[in-house]
C-alpha cells in the first residue's frame, strides 16, 4: 500500500519525480513505453492490426518518435464503429471498470480500465491535484457528476490517492452543495467552470458571501473556459483557480493540468501520454509552438490503449515551465465547434472572451446557430447580472454587438436575458438549429 508520506516524497517536496526527469530520460521513457503500445494495440485489438496492415506499417518499423507520424489516427467514429466492446485490448476478466461518453449524437463511446490503468488514473489525478494546490490532508468537494461520465469517480480515486478527504457531492443540488461547503468546510472544490459560476451566483442571491466560504483552491475543467472567466471565478470566491484537462478516450480528467504557482498553461503528463500538434486539415505534424488539434497516444494504457487519437481540442505544445515536461495552452475551443458565419471563422470563448468585460453581464451564454433564408444566422443569448434596468440590458445589448463587430469581424443577434440554461455538468455552449 502507497502511504501517504510516500506520494509526498514522489510528487510533493523534492524534485526528483519524473515529473522533473530531464528531456533525455523523458524521451528514452516515450520511446520505450510507445513501442509497448504500438505492439500491444496491434497483437489484441483487430481495428490497430487492420489499419497499421492497410496502412503498411508494423509496430517494429518504430524506432524513434517521429516514427509516430507513420502510424494511422484513431477518432471517435472508429470507436463508435466498435461499440461496445471492439476496442477493448484485454480479456473482460481484467477489466475492473467502464465509464462512457454521451457525445452528442449516437453511440457513446465504451471506455475500459484493469486495476493497474485505475492505479495510474489515480496517480495521475493525485499529481495533478497536488500541482492544482491541494494538499495531503484538505477536504476536497467534487461536483463532477458520478456515473459513466469520467470526472467524478476519476477526480474521487485521484483525491484519496494523494491523501485528502474526498466529500463526493456530485453535481446538482445547488443548495445543498452550499449547505454542505458550509457545514464540511472543504479547503478544495473541483467542477466544470461553468457549475462553479452557478454555485457562485446561487450564493449571492442567497445572500451568502462566496468570499467567506473556507474554499483556498478550485481545480475546474471538462470545457473550455477563458482568462476572464477565471478572473470572474477567482475573484468571485478569493480562491485560485486552475486548469484540469482530459477525456475519457484517453484516461479521463489528468491528462493534463496547470500549476497553481505558474498558471501559465497545463503541463502533459508526458510520462503516460504522448502529444503531437497536426495541421486538422492535411494531418500533417506541426512543430512546438503552432496551433493545431492535438493528438494523444497513450503509453502505459492496457485495457484500452489509444494510437493518435484525434482530440478535436485545439492549442498548441509549450516548453516546460513548473516541470520538465511540455505543456499545452490552454484549450479555448474544440474544431468542431467552430462557427462559420459569411466566411468569418470564429469559436464561442471569443464572445465569452468579450462578455467577461461587461460587469452588466454573466459569462453564461449560448451560441445558437440557424437559418433565415438561405444564410446561417448567429444569436447569442447571454444572461444580464442581477439587478439591471431595461436601459441598462438594451445599452449592453448595443455594446456587445458592436464589440463582436470591431473585434471578430461578424455580425450576430444578441439577446440579453435574465436567465440562459447552460446545464449543471458541461455548458452546452453551441446550440446547431440549422437543420431543424
Ligand atoms: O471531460 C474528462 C474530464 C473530467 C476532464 C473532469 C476534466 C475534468 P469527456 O467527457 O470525454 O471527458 O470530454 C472530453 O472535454 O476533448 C475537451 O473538448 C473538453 N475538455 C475537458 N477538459 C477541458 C479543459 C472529460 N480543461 C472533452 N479545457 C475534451 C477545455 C476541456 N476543454
Amino acid at each position: 500500500m502507497t502511504s501517504v508520506t510516500e506520494i509526498h516524497s514522489t510528487h510533493i517536496g523534492p524534485q526528483t519525480g519524473i515529473e522533473y526527469a530531464s528531456r533525455d530520460e523523458i524521451t528514452a521513457l516515450q520511446i520505450a513505453r510507445a513501442k509497448n503500445t504500438l505492439r500491444h494495440a496491434y497483437f489484441n485489438v483487430p481495428h490497430y492490426r487492420k489499419a497499421f496492415n492497410e496502412t503498411g506499417v508494423h509496430p517494429d518499423d518504430f524506432r524513434e518518435l517521429s516514427d509516430l507520424a507513420n502510424f494511422p489516427f484513431t477518432d471517435k467514429e472508429i470507436l463508435r464503429s466498435e461499440y461496445p466492446f471492439g476496442m477493448f485490448a484485454v480479456p473482460q476478466s481484467q477489466i475492473v471498470r467502464l465509464h462512457a461518453s454521451s457525445g452528442t449524437t449516437g453511440r457513446p463511446t465504451v471506455v475500459a480500465y484493469t486495476r493497474n490503468d485505475i492505479e495510474n488514473w489515480s496517480d495521475l489525478v493525485a499529481r495533478s491535484l497536488r500541482a492544482g494546490g491541494v494538499r495531503a490532508g484538505d477536504k476536497v468537494q467534487v461536483t463532477f457528476g458520478y456515473g459513466l461520465f469520467t470526472g467524478g469517480l476519476g477526480a474521487h480515486y485521484g483525491v484519496e490517492k494523494l491523501g485528502a478527504t474526498v466529500i463526493p457531492t456530485s453535481g446538482g443540488q445547488t443548495e445543498r452543495q452550499i449547505q454542505i461547503m458550509n457545514d464540511f468546510q472543504p479547503d478544495a472544490i473541483l467542477g466544470t467552470p461553468s457549475y462553479m459560476l452557478t454555485v457562485l451566483d446561487r450564493m449571492r442571491a442567497d445572500g451568502v458571501d462566496p468570499r467567506e466560504t473556507s474554499l483556498r483552491v478550485g481545480v475546474m475543467g471538462a470545457e473550455p473556459w477563458t482568462e476572464g472567466m477565471r478572473r470572474d471565478l477567482e475573484d468571485g470566491f478569493g480562491i485560485d483557480a486552475t486548469d484540469i484537462y482530459g477525456l475519457s478516450e484517453v484516461m479521463g480528467p489528468g491528462v493534463a493540468q496547470e500549476c497553481v504557482e505558474t498558471k501559465d498553461g497545463l503541463t502533459i503528463w508526458e510520462d503516460h501520454f504522448y502529444p503531437e500538434i497536426i495541421d486538422p486539415e492535411t494531418g500533417a505534424v506541426l512543430p512546438d509552438g503552432e496551433y493545431g488539434e492535438l493528438v494523444l497516444t497513450s503509453l502505459t494504457k492496457e485495457a484500452f490503449p489509444v494510437v493518435r487519437y484525434r482530440t478535436h481540442d485545439l492549442t498548441r505544445i509549450l516548453p516546460g515551465t513548473a516541470f520538465s515536461m511540455r505543456r499545452i495552452d490552454k484549450i479555448s475551443a474544440r474544431n468542431d465547434d467552430m462557427i462559420i458565419l459569411r466566411g468569418v471563422n470564429c469559436f464561442p470563448s471569443q464572445f465569452e472572451e468579450i462578455i467577461v468585460e461587461d460587469k452588466t453581464l454573466r459569462p453564461r451564454y449560448q451560441c445558437i446557430l440557424s437559418k433565415r433564408g438561405r444564410m446561417d444566422h448567429l444569436t447569442l443569448a447571454v444572461e444580464h447580472a442581477p439587478g439591471c434596468s431595461a436601459e441598462d440590458i438594451t445599452l449592453a445589448a448595443q455594446r456587445l454587438s458592436k464589440q463582436i463587430k470591431d473585434r471578430i469581424g461578424v455580425s450576430v443577434q444578441v439577446d440579453v436575458r435574465e436567465r440562459v440554461e447552460s446545464g449543471e455538468g458541461k455548458a452546452k455552449r453551441l446550440l446547431d438549429l440549422r437543420n431543424q
